[in-house]
């Protein structure tokens, strides 16, 4: 048996749950929506500022019920702290996409980057998922860059350019070749955030031994002094698996990695943790709303004093957050990244 199977995959120790999880869910939102998830995080004009997910189901009790409610609004809504603890926010739509050809916009990630928020957030459409990027100054209004082609998703950007670029990561979905969910982490870069280029495979499934399925970019990544260090969500599934919140067949396990990445090239990863960051353990992330056994980091915050700030989507269902020492994730790398990539 697998490790996965075994279950032998933990929490590292090095993390810490924040006792009073989750930061903020439906209770906090006026209205009350359903499900509040998967936010991007960043500290903007002295305050910390949070995208949030919200799908909003309006028919709930259909949802605790055998089939999944395909009638969600998804918005992303903005939160706002003093102390990346405790948020207010007034429940509003901030950003929202429908049209004939647009179903929703959602998960969104926060970069800062000259003075501005970078959202990069995923877009349905009726001809596949489109990854985007919006400028905003405000947090009202939004001017998209760019939007991929289809299938992408998981995009998230690096603070600074680097050697005068753009830098993003991202998760295409070749399914014509790779079969199945045999999905992997990619780099690209970009002179003014609208045109793409020079992708490159980052890190492939197979390079993940705590996933058997499929990866992708978490929060954006952080400069440390080591390198640039960055989370990445890793997917397994196992069809033993017994409940699976509101969807029947839902039998994947998401966990979180974390990778280091040269500062002047991150197409070269410096090493890889080959045990997982976090695996859901707790009850808000293993068997309580939406997708049971998901932990998704859109955020991480580094504070001065060394602490950082891990802000994922719990289950599909709350937003949850971690910390670790920012020493102690740089030494979490044990093994060289792979070579043969390139
Ligand atoms: C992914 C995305 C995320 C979600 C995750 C777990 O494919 O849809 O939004 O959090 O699955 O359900």
């Amino acid at each position: 048996m697998s490790c996965i199977e075994q279950n032998l995959f933990t929490t590292a120790s090095i993390v810490t749950r924040y006792p009073n999880n989750p930061v903020l869910s439906s209770q906090d939102v006026p209205g009350q929506p359903s499900l509040i998830f998967n936010a991007g995080v960043c500290k903007y004009q002295g305050q910390y500022v949070m995208a949030y997910r919200c799908d909003d189901c309006t028919n709930m009790d259909q949802a605790n019920g055998d089939t999944i409610p395909h009638q969600f609004k998804t918005w992303i809504g903005f939160a706002y702290s003093d102390n990346g603890l405790q948020w207010r926010t007034s429940g509003k739509p901030c950003f929202e996409m429908h049209n004939d050809e647009i179903r929703r916009a959602y998960d969104p990630r926060l970069t800062v980057i000259e003075g501005k928020v970078v959202m990069c957030f995923a877009i349905d459409t009726q001809h596949g998922v489109r990854g985007g990027i919006a400028v905003t100054e405000d947090f009202e209004n939004f001017k998209i860059q760019t939007m991929t082609t289809p299938d992408n998703r998981n995009m998230v950007l690096f603070p600074e350019k680097i050697n005068g670029l753009y830098v993003r990561l991202e998760r295409p979905f070749p399914v014509y070749s790779r079969g199945k969910d045999q999905f992997d982490l990619w780099l690209s870069q970009s002179p003014d955030l609208r045109y793409w280029g020079d992708h490159r495979l980052l890190l492939a499934v197979e390079d993940v031994p705590f996933a058997n399925d499929k990866i992708g970019p978490a929060a954006p990544p952080i400069k440390t002094k080591a390198g640039w260090l960055t989370t990445f969500h890793a997917v397994d599934i196992d069809f033993n698996r017994g409940k699976n919140g509101w969807e029947k067949t839902w039998k994947k396990r998401y966990t979180a990695g974390i990778m280091l990445l040269d500062l002047n090239d991150p197409t070269q990863i410096i090493g890889i943790s080959k045990r997982p960051l976090m695996t859901p353990e707790t009850h808000y992330e293993c068997n309580a709303g939406f997708r049971h056994n998901v932990i998704f980091p859109g955020g991480m915050i580094l504070e001065d004093d060394g602490e950082v700030k891990i802000y994922y989507g719990a289950a599909d269902t709350v937003e949850a957050l971690a910390t670790a020492h920012v020493d102690d994730l740089i030494a979490l790398w044990s093994e060289p990244g792979p070579s043969h990539l390139f």
